[in-house]
């Protein structure tokens, strides 16, 4: 098939051709397979609107969904090529900050793969979200180019005008295609404008915010720490919407809707409050083809609905009238009469759209004209419903619903881990890769030692091919013999990457006082930061220092290793993921969502050490309490001490020699002879003054939990147990599931 391929793109034999002709022509070989599939086909569509998909790279996923992965790799093979040096070529669209685009990619992996007729919508950011480098132990952020000449991209002969206050534009569609697994193909829309200019960008990501022509598709998310950003990124969602609403429109009256049966034809699910803008415009689009405001407001609510993601107040967006009025003048007089019709019904100020300061909250919005409203774990729902959202429960009980995300097994398992698919397929047979509760039936080996074996193999495996991995692309030796405890997720205070950074100087100390661990162990992170978040900034700081100081001390360095990988991306999660002993889910009780992370390291036989939080509460009740290790105050403590207002982190650090010892370590000469002052002293301040995400009264438990993680990691058999009960329990975590639900309850379409 590649050699046919290659005589027709080349005119050579696949031997002779070069790693990058190679790559090229099966891309154009997986494109025309994609357009060959079922596609667009069924009345009613979903659009899934988001301001990010996260799809990483896509042709070794796109070769398994299309069932030619193995034979594509044996002819490569025989041909003396290598599929995974293939893959280095193709560039990987960062088009996501973390949880919520990764998890819209998995989603329209799992509708594709569950037949139903389902597209997203979004932009296409030419340099994505910026690219991470490391220089003197700092973070610092570059454009990451992924566009070439030839790429997944396909530009339609179709444009859309966008008008704002002061121009208007044309949005040009772009599509990518979405392979379902074995099964239909479905589009990824992505809006561009093409006079966009990326040769504005100078100085690492600085450009001129003010040119929206040349600036509106070029980065996700802005730099939003001042107005221009923070206008821009209205920009960009309206931009994103009013495309998007059009195209909706028009497909559904192609299809014969006469626009008040519109939700005979669409269901729209806005991903978070950045997509909201689209309720205002259909309104405004169905009015401008004669509907009435009443009516246009139903039609609409009755199309839409809304996840939620967080609970961090920071994350809701609220935007500014006068924002607004600078930018969408004409979704105005629609938001207003959306706010009088809640103030009408509704008493409690905290329910009006607009607030007394004259800003807009986005998330009311939604919940007044959408129809359903989604949280993300069984948690996180909960939290919602009885103290976030409470007051909108109270109106709209009926609206509120649980999606428990989930991941696709395709990315995460068949293409990530391949030893463990084959594995797992000798074991019980292929159907869990269509349906992944079949996964159970691992339990059947718990006692096999032959199996157990084999498992254990896999991960050895798994390990040694990511310390080369590690030592080819950043030139730094891992021990492979050592544990793996790996904390990978967007760098943020309630994610508590501090409180394992302060667990990482315990043990260093401890170490230096003589009480060594038996088996050494490698803690490696990968994190971004966003650029105008500074304490994050001094957080990724202190573990490159604590990684400098430990490498050059003798003393420690045979016991205890930290690595943070630069520039995390879906990528290189597929190669610590399946490498992974201890997945770090450690983020303060109530603030984690759901995590998606904590299920792929599961899936592939990680053991969970995590707080009682997000999806890890139904990771735990899957696996029971043998095979996960939970610490830490849980979400009803936490959600106490915020009410109360009763936490005073100084009197945890003057109460716990240990915490003092670990705090003080961070400004210790040390650390300051490699560190900056400043950043250093920040942190150190910032904890013992404040410590907002309360670090330190789950620091005794962690170190405890830890430690006997740890302690039980030596039992390997066991070890192996444990392994195989997550693998197996993993079922339930399949986006698939997930989208069978958002299917059945709130997009019915099949
Ligand atoms: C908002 C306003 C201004 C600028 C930026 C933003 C913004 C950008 C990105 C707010 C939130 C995000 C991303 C949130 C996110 O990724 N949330 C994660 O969603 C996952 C999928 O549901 C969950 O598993 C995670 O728990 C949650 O943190």
């Amino acid at each position: 098939m590649v050699e046919e391929v290659m005589k027709k793109s080349y005119n050579k034999s696949l031997k002779d051709c070069s790693n990058e002709e190679i790559y090229f022509g099966l891309l154009k070989m997986t494109k025309e397979m994609a357009a060959d599939k079922v596609s667009n086909e069924g009345k009613k569509k979903v659009y899934y609107v988001s301001a990010e998909f996260l799809i990483g790279k896509l042709l070794s996923n796109n070769l398994i969904n299309l069932g030619v992965f193995a034979d594509v790799k044996k002819e490569l093979e025989e041909a003396g090529k290598d599929i995974t040096e293939i893959e280095e070529i193709e560039n990987e669209p960062s088009l996501g900050n973390g949880g919520l685009g990764r998890l819209a990619a998995c989603f329209l992996d799992s509708i594709a793969t569950l037949g139903i007729n389902g597209d997203g919508i979004g932009i296409n950011y030419h340099l994505g979200l910026f690219q991470q480098v490391f220089e003197d132990r700092k973070q610092k952020e570059y454009p990451n180019p992924w566009i070439t000449e030839e790429s997944w991209l396909t530009k339609r002969d179709k444009k859309y005008k966008v008008d704002f206050r002061y121009h208007t534009v044309e949005a040009s569609l772009y599509d990518i295609a979405v392979t379902g697994y074995e099964n239909r193909t479905n589009q990824l829309h992505l809006f561009d404008i093409d006079s966009v200019d990326e040769k504005i960008v100078k100085d690492g990501i600085a450009f001129d915010k003010d040119d929206i022509e040349k600036n509106l598709t070029l980065f996700l998310y802005p730099d939003d720490s001042d107005e221009k950003g923070q206008i821009l990124r209205i920009y960009q969602q309206y931009f994103m919407v009013s495309a998007g609403a059009q195209l909706i429109l028009d497909e559904c009256m192609a299809k014969g809707s006469n626009l008040h049966d519109l939700a005979d034809y669409a269901a729209i699910q806005i991903n978070d409050t950045h997509p909201t803008m689209i309720i205002p415009e259909l309104i405004r689009l169905l009015m401008e083809h004669g509907i009435c405001i009443k009516e246009a407001m139903e039609i609409v609510s009755n199309v839409c609905a809304y996840t939620n993601h967080t609970i961090l107040a920071e994350a809701l967006e609220k935007w500014p009238i006068r924002f607004l009025e600078q930018v969408v003048p004409q979704l105005m007089p629609i938001i207003y009469a959306l706010d009088n019709e809640v103030r009408a019904k509704y008493d409690d100020k905290s329910v009006y759209i607009i607030d007394d300061e004259q800003r807009v909250h986005m998330a009311h919005i939604d919940m007044h004209y959408g129809h359903s409203i989604n949280g993300v774990a069984y948690l996180h729902t909960e939290i919602l419903k009885n103290s976030e959202l409470n007051n909108f429960y109270k109106i709209y009980p009926e609206k509120f619903n649980n999606k428990t995300n989930g991941i696709t097994f395709r990315r995460w398992l068949m293409h990530c881990n391949e030893e463990l698919t084959a594995l797992i397929e000798e074991l019980i047979g292929s159907d869990f890769k269509k349906d992944a509760d079949k996964l159970e039936d691992l339990g059947k080996f718990i006692n096999d030692d032959a199996v157990l074996d084999k498992v254990l193999n896999i991960k050895q495996q798994k390990k040694t091919e990511l310390a080369a991995y590690i030592k080819k692309t950043e030139g730094i030796e891992l021990d492979d013999k050592s544990i793996y405890d790996i904390q990978v997720k967007r760098l943020h205070e309630y994610k508590r990457q501090q409180l394992n950074a302060l667990y990482i100087i315990h043990k260093y100390l401890e170490i230096k006082r003589g009480n060594k661990p038996s088996t050494p162990i490698t803690f490696i992170f990968g994190a971004k930061a966003a650029p105008a978040y500074t304490i994050a900034k001094d957080i990724i700081h202190l573990i490159l220092c604590l990684q400098e100081i430990i490498d050059n001390d003798p003393e420690v360095s045979p016991y205890i290793k930290v690595v943070m990988v630069e520039n995390y991306n879906v990528s290189k999660a597929a190669k610590l993921i399946p490498a992974c002993d201890i997945s770090e889910q450690i983020s303060l009780a109530s603030k984690e969502a759901s995590g998606t992370g904590n299920m792929k390291f599961m899936l592939n036989g990680a053991i969970t050490l995590g707080t009682k939080d997000g999806a890890n509460v139904e990771i735990g009740d899957l696996v029971g309490e043998d095979n996960i290790y939970t610490f830490g105050d849980d979400s009803d403590t936490v959600i106490k001490r915020y009410e109360d207002g009763s936490y005073v982190s100084k009197d945890y650090y003057e109460k716990d020699s240990k915490i003092k010892e670990a705090v003080d370590f961070i400004v210790s000469d040390e650390v300051l002879k490699v560190g900056d002052k400043e950043q250093l002293t920040r942190l150190y301040n910032e904890l013992l003054n404040k410590d907002w995400f309360m670090t330190f009264p789950d620091f005794e438990d962690y170190i405890e939990v830890k430690e006997r993680a740890f302690k039980d990691y030596e039992d390997r058999k066991n070890w192996a147990k444990k392994m195989l009960v997550n693998i197996s329990k993993a079922g339930f975590f399949s986006s698939d599931r997930t989208i069978a639900e958002y299917d059945k309850d709130i997009w019915k379409t099949l």
